[in-house]
């Protein structure tokens, strides 16, 4: 069977498993789906054909119902999506402040500030040095979970250093007329650096302990490509640190000889977002396959998420990637997967409840791809649906933020859309 006429199973599969489970919330969009299948009406759950209909690169089966072209949704609540800025220069990162503008950081060294009406408020200024060739630049902020008392932010950025470049982290402090930062410093560098401007990820993201994680990319040459796999490496991970940059009380390594305690997960090719589940708390990630798997990851503490042994992808070229495998004892699956490719950046999760059927989903900007992809992820961690937004933009979507029942994304365009109830 091929995966096209394999996945259009899946629907049926997927409102069968609905259907038993015993989640409120759930059993009632099960409900919603069993008669959507009858009545084809527009309820918001896996009933219409996968989003996804290109010839796929590659045969190679999912390893369970559901890992890939599941059934399509369609948002009911009527929204509008504005343009609010353009010509903005090269956003990379949009983020919420705690006093509710936004912090948009821009790949060639700088941040600006603003408001949820898009006009620019501030120019900030005075960061470290970036190397903004190729992928590289000021890449992601983060604000402290104490940024009211504190002012600090934390920002991922790519670094000359050595013989090279590498993602390193850094934090300082916000002046108060908000033109600059103050004392910044680098607190963590993801070593070695290696002679590439390609996957630095890099995303941040606190956990309400205070410790963040970051995720920083295997630089796509093949030197580097293979220390995803190497725990005394820095490429191709997912560290969890304090806003010290130090190991988090309790990483998986912390005790492990030859490996680096700041790691939490490890196998990764260039995953450039991660995000918290605004229910469970569990990270979320996103990361870009070779030519065909992309993937979604439901990242756990010391797993191995296989790159580059195991890939739903093949090289650029066309050939394949080691043994040509897509499963490993010891190596994690993807909750998920695309191919062709979405070229996933930027990704949040919906809170909010303007947009009901939105609440918990996940939000992905799309670069190749050209959209932002919608995903529904059940309570056993599965997806049951996804959705296009946005195509009609042709943009390359680069981050994605959740502010007051919206969303905000910018693309490499250099625009700024919100996304809101009508
Ligand atoms: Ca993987």
């Amino acid at each position: 069977m091929d995966i096209k006429s394999f996945s259009y199973l899946v629907p049926l599969t997927v409102s069968l498993m609905l259907s038993s489970c015993g989640n409120a919330t759930t059993s009632n969009e099960a409900k919603d789906t069993s008669q959507v299948v009858k009545s084809n009406s527009s309820a918001d759950t896996t009933q219409l054909p996968p989003v996804e209909t290109g010839t796929a690169n590659t045969e190679y089966k999912p390893a369970f119902a559901g890992q890939t072209r599941i059934g399509g949704v369609k948002t009911k609540t009527a929204y509008k999506v504005d343009e609010i800025a353009t010509k903005i220069g090269s956003p990379w990162a949009v983020v919420p402040m705690p006093d509710g503008r936004l912090m948009v950081t821009d790949k060639t060294g700088f941040m600006q500030i603003f408001g949820t009406d898009g006009k620019v408020q501030k120019k900030v200024t005075g960061f470290p040095k970036v190397n903004s060739n190729g992928q590289g630049g000021l890449l992601d902020v983060a604000f402290d979970p104490d940024f009211v008392q504190n002012r600090t932010i934390y920002w991922t950025f790519s670094e000359d250093h050595g013989k090279g470049n590498l993602m390193a982290v850094a934090k300082g402090q916000l002046s108060a007329d908000e033109s600059k930062v103050e004392n910044p410093m680098v607190i963590f560098r993801a070593t070695p650096d290696l002679k590439s401007t390609l996957h630095y990820g890099s995303r941040i993201a606190f956990d309400k302990d205070g410790n963040m994680y970051v995720s920083t990319g295997e630089r796509s040459i093949l030197e580097g490509r293979k220390q995803a796999q190497w725990l005394n490496s820095g490429l191709g991970k997912i560290y969890k640190l304090t806003k010290e940059g130090k190991p988090a009380p309790g990483n998986p390594f912390l005790n492990q000889k030859d490996a680096m305690p700041e790691i939490f997960s490890y196998g990764h090719r260039n995953p450039q977002g991660i995000a918290l589940h605004p229910v469970t708390g569990d990270l979320w990630e996103v990361e870009f396959g070779p030519r065909g798997g992309d993937e979604l990851n439901l990242i756990k503490a010391g797993k191995n998420y296989g790159w580059p042994t195991i890939t739903y992808g093949i090289e650029y070229s066309g050939g394949k990637i080691g043994d040509a495998i897509q499963q490993k004892e010891g190596m994690e699956q993807p909750v998920y997967y695309w191919d062709p490719v979405l070229s996933p950046s930027g990704i949040v999760f919906y809170t909010g409840d303007a947009i009901p059927e939105w609440k918990n989903n996940l939000f992905i900007g799309g670069l190749s791809s050209m959209h932002i992809a919608r995903i529904v992820i059940d309570e056993n961690n599965k997806v049951v649906g996804e959705e296009i937004l946005l195509a009609d933009k042709k943009e390359r979507f680069r981050d994605v933020a959740y502010l007051d029942g919206k969303l905000y994304t910018v693309t490499d365009g250099g625009k700024m859309f919100v996304i809101a109830k009508q």
